[in-house]
């Protein structure tokens, strides 16, 4: 079953024709998929051929073709990867038992409630960034926003298969409701934070699909852990369209900085502003925003929800195959508490700190980012360093949330944060200093004057190549 049947209404790879209730009911909801993307997708072009590519079979090698459609006629689908009959369920209490192929009743909830919740970051990503068409710095880079959205929409299409399959009358209702929630809407907002803070110019958008998709990464691989089989199939094959957006990010702020060297070296001890560039400390300010906001995606560090969902099997750590023992009853977390402020050393039993290890590995991740970056610096002879900001800085969740810490994690006081935080997170004067750049680009092989062109294109294809037909 990896080859995937197009002559459906709705692609799939799961043999959609012979469950005809399931089928209608999907039938049903597409309609209304459609007119959320027509009122809340990329604003303006979805008339325009754009260069996408659509996944033709969940083969690793292979599975995409490349073509010029219209972002409403892309064909959104199920696709997951093929069962693997011997699969057992790979930690937790349930340990070695046969993978699950329906929902066990015990742990419905929290499993609808884990599915929901990676479901409403999907069409969230696709409105933050839905007016960023009008400003793109290149078609090249226009191209991949729109290869990113579609790829978003896929995701909600992948959860709401589940939800539809699964979940009866409460998951076709949570489909309907994933419509309706809107990023940023203070009364009916997107579940988790960073997916409700405004995405409005590229920098952010790079710094997004750098930081914020890379959270999708882990928690995909957590989920791709899921006893529950159909979870882990369908974020096996997410995991694979993930990969470009998070290249798409780190690609995207890597050509900031090369074009802001370039610009350094140029005319040294100015302004790269006066130049249409981006300084490196403004880059860096973005860096901290979403990297800090990210960090909060992996919830509480002590978290008796992330000791339920791997005790019950849903949700297992990131390359669960790389620990011996997958029962976590034994070991410890050193947690760094914060007590009043201070921090102080705890040992936490290791289910407890299940977020934490995920978070732990998505920091180590977001670390080979700052070093890419750091390199395009050292090559073109420019001393500024990036950096991570520690893990405390800036968090709204958890137990670093209300107090104050620098980029180093050290601890300071309102007064002193009030004082810097101007340093470390982008200003009023930067956001508008941004903006300013803003300004579309959209003849073929021609750049912004804030970042630099790709190493090569998309597909192969050649410099001047038209990826978005405006
Ligand atoms: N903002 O025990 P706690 C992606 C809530 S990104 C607001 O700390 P838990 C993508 C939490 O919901 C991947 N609220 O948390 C990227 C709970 O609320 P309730 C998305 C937050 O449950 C780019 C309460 O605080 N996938 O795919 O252990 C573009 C206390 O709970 C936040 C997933 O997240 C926050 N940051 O862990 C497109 C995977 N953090 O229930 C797509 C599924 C926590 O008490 N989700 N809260 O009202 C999960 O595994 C867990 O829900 C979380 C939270 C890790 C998010
Ligand atoms: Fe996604
Ligand atoms: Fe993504």
């Amino acid at each position: 079953m990896a080859t995937i049947d197009y002559t459906q209404k709705i692609p799939n790879n799961v043999d959609l024709t012979s469950d005809k209730r399931l089928q209608r009911a999907l039938e049903a909801w597409q309609p209304n998929y459609l007119e959320w993307w027509a009122q809340m997708g990329p604003t303006d072009f979805n008339t325009q051929d754009v260069y996408l590519r659509t996944a033709v079979s969940v083969d690793s090698d292979g599975w995409a073709v490349f073509g010029h459609v219209r972002m409403p006629d892309y064909r959104w689908g199920i696709f997951l990867e093929p069962r693997d009959e011997k699969r057992i369920v790979g930690f937790g209490d349930h340990f070695g038992e046969p993978a699950w192929q329906q929902v066990p009743g015990e742990y419905r909830n929290w499993l609808r409630r884990l599915i929901v919740t990676q479901a409403d970051t999907e069409p969230a990503s696709v409105e933050q960034q839905r007016l960023l068409g009008h400003n793109a710095p290149s078609l090249y880079d226009l191209r991949n926003l729109f290869q990113v959205n579609v790829e978003e929409g896929r995701h909600l299409w992948a959860m709401v298969y589940l939800l539809h399959t699964y979940f009866g009358k409460d998951g076709r209702e949570e489909a309907e409701e994933l419509l309706q929630r809107r990023s940023g809407n203070p009364d009916h907002p997107r579940i988790l934070g960073t997916f409700n803070e405004p995405c409005e110019d590229w920098l952010s958008f790079f710094c997004f699909t750098m930081f914020t998709d890379r959270d999708g990464k882990f928690q995909l691989l957590a989920l791709a852990e899921s006893g529950f089989d159909p979870l882990a199939r369908t974020c096996r094959f997410m995991l694979t369209e993930e990969a470009h957006h998070m290249f798409v990010g780190q690609t995207g702020v890597g050509r900031v900085i090369q074009k802001t060297c370039e610009v350094m070296k140029a005319h040294p001890g100015k302004n790269p502003f006066e130049y249409g560039a981006i300084p490196l400390e403004v880059i860096q300010k973005y860096i901290s925003f979403w990297a800090s906001s990210s960090t909060d995606l992996y919830g509480a560090e002590v978290s008796s929800n992330s000791a339920n969902f791997f005790r019950s099997g849903l949700k297992g750590r990131a390359y669960e195959d790389r620990y011996t023992d997958h029962k976590a009853l034994e070991g410890v977390y050193a947690f760094e508490n914060c007590v009043d402020g201070r921090i102080v050393k705890e040992d936490v039993p290791l289910r407890n700190a299940m977020n934490e290890v995920l978070r732990d590995e998505y920091v180590k991740d977001n670390e080979k980012g700052i070093v890419y970056w750091n390199k395009i610096c050292e090559k073109a002879g420019v001393e500024f360093r990036f950096r991570l900001p520690h893990r405390r800085f800036n968090r709204r969740i958890g137990v670093y949330a209300g107090h104050r810490f620098d980029l180093d994690g050290n601890a300071l006081d309102e007064a002193t944060w009030n004082q810097r935080v101007g340093d470390w997170l982008p200003t009023e004067a930067d956001r508008a200093k941004i903006k300013s750049l803003m300004v579309p680009c959209y003849k073929p092989g021609q750049f912004a004057s804030w970042i630099a062109a790709p190493a090569k294109g998309v597909n192969d294809q050649p410099a001047e190549f038209e990826y978005v037909k405006l």
